[in-house]
């Protein structure tokens, strides 16, 4: 009897430290999916432009930015996807803007805000 004692304390225990470290992983996980944009992509930048063309149907649009000197970019025209609930509608072509601008995982830039430029 006591050598069934000394092997089923060690299997006890092995099961609390499996189940409290699956416990803790949870909140670990979670903490470091909503920490990953920030860390590995993420970072805001700012840039100005002005609007070409916009697709609200593609959420796009297209834009030929000044200098972006936080990205290292040089003034050029691109297309840029717009995320989130922008009011697209309202932005004309020739229309000056400055947006935020930040790097999704992937490696791609979406604009995450665009707003008129105020003088
Ligand atoms: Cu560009």
């Amino acid at each position: 009897m006591k050598t069934m004692k000394i092997t089923l304390i060690p299997v006890a225990i092995a099961a609390v430290l499996s189940f409290s470290a699956m416990a803790a992983d949870t909140p670990d996980m979670a903490g470091m999916k909503m920490d990953a944009p920030k860390t590995v992509a993420g970072k805001t930048h700012h840039g100005i432009g002005v609007i070409n063309t916009v697709n609200i149907k593609k959420a796009k649009v297209n834009i030929t930015h000044e200098a972006i000197s936080s990205l290292d970019w040089p003034a050029m025209t691109m297309n840029f996807k717009v995320t989130g609930k922008q009011a697209l509608s309202s932005l004309k072509p020739g229309e000056k803007v400055e947006f935020d601008l930040s790097e999704q995982p992937k490696g791609q830039y979406v604009i995450t805000k665009i707003s008129p430029l105020k003088h």
